[in-house]
C-alpha cells in the first residue's frame, strides 16, 4: 500500500513506493567455522563491505556431511555465502560476487597492473601458500610426531619463498595495489599475520610486518582473529577432519 499521506515525505523513498511485502528483506547468511582462513576472509569483506550478514557456525565434525547443508554445499565445504536463496561456494568466488553486487567500497582496484597484483597474490596464498602449510599447522597443534621435522623444514622454506615474493609486490605500498585495502589483502591477510602462531617469525621481513600491523589494527581483523580458547576448543574436531582427508575419505 502506497502511503499518500503528508508523513510520506519523511520516508526514505523505497519505503514510500513499494508495499512492504516486496521489500528485498533476506540477510546475507554466511556458513563458516571461525579458525578457516577460507571462510574469515569472506567475513572480513562482509565487514569491510559493512554488509549486514548472519553468521552460521559449522563445527565441522560431521555436521557438513548433513544433507540439508550438502544440498548448498555439494563438496560438504564452508565458506558457502547464501544470498536470497542464491548459494554461492568457493571463496574466491563468493569475494567476486561481493564486489560485483555491492561495489562500494570497492576492494579490487581497475587498472591492469594493480589488478594483475591483487589475482597473483589471491591466486599465490589459495595455491602455494595455503597448502604448503599443512605441516606447520599440525605442529602447532600437537599432531605432528618427530617424522615430520623433515616436511616442516621444507615447508619453512616455501613460506619464506612465498613471503619474499609478496614483499617484492607490496614494496613501498600500504595495500596490494596501492593504498586502499583489496581482496589481496584479505586473502593473504586471512593467513600471513598468524605466521608467528605457526612458529615463523616475520621480524626479517619488515615489509610484511608491517602490512600485518596495518590489517590486524582493523576492526574486521580484530573481529575476526581466531582466538586462543577457539584454537583449543577445536582442536579434537580439527585433527579428525585432517585425518579424513589424508586418508582422502
Ligand atoms: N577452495 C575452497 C576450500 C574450502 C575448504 O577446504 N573448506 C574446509 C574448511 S577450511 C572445509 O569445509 N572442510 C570440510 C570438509 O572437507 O569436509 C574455498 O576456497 O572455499
Amino acid at each position: 500500500m502506497v502511503d499518500s499521506g503528508k508523513n510520506s515525505k519523511l520516508l526514505p523513498r523505497p519505503y514510500s513506493l513499494f508495499p512492504v511485502p516486496f521489500l528485498n528483506t533476506t540477510m546475507l547468511k554466511l556458513y563458516h567455522m571461525p579458525l578457516s582462513a577460507n571462510s574469515s576472509r569472506v567475513w572480513i569483506a562482509l565487514i569491510e563491505k559493512q554488509l549486514d550478514y548472519e553468521l552460521v557456525e559449522m563445527k565441522l565434525d560431521g555436521d557438513q556431511l548433513d544433507s540439508e547443508f550438502t544440498k548448498i554445499s555439494p563438496f560438504h565445504h564452508i565458506p558457502v555465502l547464501v544470498d536470497d536463496n542464491f548459494n554461492v561456494i568457493e571463496s574466491l568466488a563468493i569475494l567476486d560476487y561481493l564486489e560485483a553486487k555491492y561495489p562500494t567500497p570497492p576492494l579490487l582496484p581497475t587498472d591492469p597492473k594493480s589488478l594483475a597484483i591483487v589475482r597473483m597474490v589471491e591466486m599465490v596464498t589459495v595455491n602455494e601458500f595455503m597448502p604448503t602449510i599443512s605441516p606447520l599447522f599440525s605442529k602447532m597443534m600437537g599432531f605432528s610426531n618427530s617424522d615430520d621435522s623433515q616436511k616442516i623444514e621444507l615447508a619453512k622454506q616455501k613460506v619464506a619463498i612465498v613471503i619474499q615474493f609478496l614483499e617484492k609486490l607490496l614494496d613501498n605500498s600500504s595495500y596490494f595495489g596501492g593504498e586502499q585495502l583489496t581482496l589481496a589483502d584479505i586473502v593473504a591477510g586471512s593467513a600471513i599475520p598468524f605466521l608467528p602462531m605457526l612458529g615463523i617469525s616475520l621480524d626479517s621481513y619488515p615489509i610484511i610486518g608491517s602490512w600485518c600491523d596495518r590489517l590486524m589494527a582493523r576492526p574486521s581483523w580484530q573481529a575476526t582473529r581466531p582466538t586462543p580458547e577457539a584454537i583449543e576448543a577445536s582442536k579434537f574436531r580439527i585433527q579428525a577432519l585432517m585425518a579424513r582427508h589424508q586418508s582422502r575419505v
